[in-house]
């Protein structure tokens, strides 16, 4: 019952093309699946969604390991054998922010909890869809090239996406959006600055406010409360939050205060899939949608973001793209789209497990840490 050990594996999946944010560059994906094993033989898994640098936020791979080992698994010694997943989280409090690594660890725990009780994670939550409108977020093309990123755009419509998500950044936003507008007249299309622009850019941005928007995700710094406030003011464009939502506290001060009126919630942005959950509850206790945002995930954390997004409040199509968008090759078996959704796995836990061969063909890295030792 009690969880003795966890084993990290560090894999690396190439992308099957660059992913480029205002932030930088991602090609290949460096993948941490945390595995929780208990004394019955049990294993339950999370994903860590740290990239290799501090890009998106200060965590990272290398960092998130070294959080997890001398500092977090430590704390979980005490509720190894909990009977309430809360008590898990209360737990990792003793350790300040490291929310990504905290989620990892949390959700391999909750997977075996609840593979013990033969639950699924969907069902825990509160699912009440059996699948979920999938939308695809796409990069800036490495060539700023506009063809480039119409040929990408076709290729998703084509496969059904729901919704078309575009990375912008300054000198490219405008023109782009405009592009894959006129193009598809009628896809939903939303943008994603991830933290680019500056509070003296709001009327500029409200230039995309022709082009009937869903909203912009984070165009401002993450401590800019009232620079968002402002965006808010200046652009008919809904705002929607990313990196500014850590908690349910930012959550409920980003709404109370007008930073944004749509939240896109990240298990691994908030600590785990407890707080994902009642930040989902808080939105749709004030009527604000929200979303399930994603970290190029493999199957491990695409399984349980696909399991949150069937809650019944996740009323906009999420970053939860099929298994063929981001890898050749899944560690899971791959996430199919059929008609722009993916099924709500139903197995016990996250419902899915790495296949072995294809784990040990992907890892560059592992180590087994045991609990109280
Ligand atoms: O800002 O939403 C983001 C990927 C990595 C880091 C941050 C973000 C993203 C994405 C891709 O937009 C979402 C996905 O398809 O997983
Ligand atoms: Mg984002």
């Amino acid at each position: 019952m009690a969880i003795e050990l966890f084993r990290l594996h560090r894999l690396n999946i190439p992308l099957v093309r660059p992913f480029r944010t205002s932030f930088g560059t991602e090609s290949v994906r460096d993948v941490i699946l945390v595995e929780a094993v208990s004394s019955d033989g049990v294993s339950g898994w999370g994903e860590c969604v740290t990239m290799s640098w501090p890009g998106y936020s200060y965590e990272y791979g290398n960092g998130a390991i070294d959080v997890m080992r001398d500092h977090l698994l430590p704390a979980l010694v005490e509720v190894a054998d909990a009977d309430d997943p809360a008590d898990v989280r209360a737990a990792m409090e003793v350790v300040s922010g490291h929310p990504m690594a905290k989620c990892a660890l949390s959700t391999a725990m909750l997977d075996v909890w609840l593979r013990e009780r033969d639950e699924s994670l969907a069902s825990y939550l509160g699912a009440v869809r059996t699948s979920v409108d999938c939308g695809v977020s796409v990069g800036i093309p490495p060539t700023e090239s506009l063809t480039d990123l119409l040929d990408e755009v076709a290729g998703y419509v084509e496969e059904g996406y729901r919704r078309i998500k575009l990375k912008i950044e300054p000198g490219w936003d405008i023109e782009p959006v405009g592009a894959v507008r006129r193009e598809w007249p009628d896809i939903p299309l939303q943008t994603d600055a991830n933290q680019a622009y500056q509070r003296s850019d709001a009327a500029h941005l409200a230039q995309l406010d022709r082009f009937d928007l869903l909203l912009h995700e984070q165009p401002l710094d993450q401590e800019d409360w009232y620079g968002h406030v402002l965006m808010s003011r200046a652009c008919a464009t809904p705002i929607c939050l990313d990196e500014s939502i850590h908690s349910t506290m930012s959550a409920d001060s980003a709404l109370q205060f007008g930073a944004c009126t749509i939240v896109n919630i990240k298990p691994g942005r908030v600590g785990g899939y407890l707080t994902a959950r009642d930040i989902h509850d808080l939105c749709r206790g004030r009527g604000a949608p929200v979303w399930a945002g994603g970290m190029l995930e493999s199957g491990i954390g695409r399984a349980a973001n696909v399991a949150l997004a069937a809650l019944p409040g996740f009323t906009l199509p999420g970053d939860t793209s099929a298994s063929s968008r981001y890898y050749r090759v899944d560690v899971t078996e791959p996430f199919v789209l059929r008609d722009g959704q993916l099924d709500v796995p139903t197995g016990p836990g996250i419902g899915v497990e790495p296949i072995p061969e294809v784990l040990a063909d992907l890892t560059v890295w592992s180590t087994e840490l045991r609990l109280g030792s």
